[in-house]
């Protein structure tokens, strides 16, 4: 064992996505957490500018998240839910229903965005097969996208490195071209105008393969991890006729739109389009307990309830499916969401957030904004020979600086939580733009 390095030995923890050597020689050790900060183990607040993880939507510690988790653990700790329940389960679904667009009114619980994914993708290989369509198992994912780390996410997934590494991975999967252009939409305020025919790259893939092969298309309506890529206007009615014209299911992979980051519960409003399935996570809980839930429409859960009344009609499920600890934070968070209008504030947020961000255009090395809702990517230039090293400096910089943000290749993403004010809005652009100004 080697000696500790600081108060903390951190040579254990295999850390996730991240360089461990290089953390662990200079380590950021976060202690505490209230609203919009973060406080260091030695005292500094920092600014949170991407809602933790993208999930911490009403703000750090909230009292009431709190409240509800240690009484629901005092008075049920755990309840198994195959084959039995507990009442907070079926509220919760419940109330998801009712705030999802259309008749997404059924919900299956995990425990992650990745859970949600691989559930969402076995669910639409089981729908086809209990129709008597089993031959449709091909998957398309779309490049650049991401939907967590299982085998069928990874598989799904567009992100090179996150791929590379794990072999062949499912068979049948196929990809979508990506949307980012920076020719035609570079400094795009919102969606950007030109690209709703890169949608059309699903009939290249159904005239491939042909469509009785195809189970489902899933894509983030917008993608996060990839570095904030917005889907042009119209691309997703364009993807949504396509699979309707082929029988495809469209899935939403929704892990970071859902809940209000873009101004509405779900993206699927925003744009207008009601996909077939919807995942989600991270905010469903405001981060505080590990949570994920999986919408299907009407006609996906009743194809299932078709045999034999005694029949279980899905072999699928976790042991912490609807956790009772995970319900009570996901029903007081949407208390919180209700109450204080979180669902929505992101839209009356949105210019004060554009108009700032989009004044990082001119700083040096800046190649593209993008921004919706309460999300930006500001895309810089690569050094030479070094990618993602300018922006991981300023991401050092930046908490050096009281300031935490996300970076993802050369790519700046901020995604704040949705209490932000306007004033705070303004910190984070100004120490940015401090940063930017000297970075070589
Ligand atoms: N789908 C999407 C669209 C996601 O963004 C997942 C699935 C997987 O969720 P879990 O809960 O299994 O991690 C995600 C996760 C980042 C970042 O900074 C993004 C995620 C996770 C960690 C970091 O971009 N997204």
């Amino acid at each position: 064992m080697s000696a500790p390095s600081s108060p903390v030995d951190l040579e254990a923890f295999w850390m996730p996505f991240t360089a461990n050597r290089q953390f662990k020689a200079q380590p950021r050790l976060l202690a505490r957490a209230q609203g919009m900060h973060y406080w260091t183990q030695d005292g500094r607040q920092i600014l949170d500018a991407c809602a933790g993880l993208w999930c911490v939507n009403a703000g750090h510690a909230r009292r009431e998240i709190t409240e509800a988790v240690a009484t629901r653990l005092a008075t049920l700790d755990y309840a198994p839910t195959f084959q039995m329940g507990h009442p907070l389960a079926f509220e919760l679904a419940s109330r998801l229903a009712r705030l999802a667009p259309g008749d997404l009114d059924h919900v299956f619980f995990t425990n992650s965005g990745s859970e949600s994914v691989d559930t969402a993708l076995k669910i639409a290989l089981a729908y086809h097969r209990v129709r008597g369509e089993a031959a449709r198992q091909r998957l398309i994912g779309r490049e650049k996208g991401y939907h967590g780390v299982g085998f069928g996410g990874t598989s799904v997934g567009g992100m090179a490195n996150n791929r590379k590494f794990f072999g062949s991975l499912l068979p049948g999967v196929d990809h979508l071209r990506h949307t980012l252009d920076h020719e035609h939409n570079a400094f795009s305020r919102g969606v950007p105008e030109w690209g709703a025919h890169l949608a059309d790259d699903l009939e290249r893939l159904v005239s491939l393969h042909d469509a009785s092969t195809i189970a489902a298309v899933i894509v983030e309506p917008v993608a996060g991890s990839a570095g904030v890529i917005l889907p042009p206007k119209g691309y997703l009615q364009r993807l949504r006729s396509i699979c309707d014209r082929h029988g495809i299911l469209l899935i939403f992979d929704e892990v970071i739109t859902g809940f209000g980051r873009l101004g509405t519960p779900f993206a699927a409003q925003y744009f207008d389009v009601l996909p077939d399935i919807v995942t989600t996570a991270k905010a469903l809980t405001n981060g505080a307990i590990p949570m994920g839930a999986v919408f299907v429409r009407k006609h996906i859960y009743d194809a299932f309830m078709s045999g034999p009344q005694g029949a279980i009609e899905l072999f699928h499920g976790y042991t912490y499916s609807a956790h009772p600890a995970a319900c009570a934070a996901a029903l007081a968070a949407h208390d919180i969401y209700q109450h204080e209008g979180l669902l929505t504030r992101a839209a009356e947020l949105s210019r004060v957030w554009e108009d700032a961000v989009h004044g990082l255009r001119e700083l040096p090395h800046v190649v593209d904004v993008r921004n919706i809702g309460l999300v930006a990517g500001i895309e810089l230039q690569p050094r030479p020979n070094a990618p993602a090293a300018r922006a991981y400096e300023i991401f050092l910089r930046a908490y050096e600086q009281g300031l935490l943000i996300r970076t993802t290749g050369d790519t700046i993403a901020l995604s704040p939580p949705l209490i932000i004010t306007p004033a705070q809005i303004d910190q984070i652009v100004t120490t940015l733009a401090g940063i930017m100004h000297t970075i070589d």
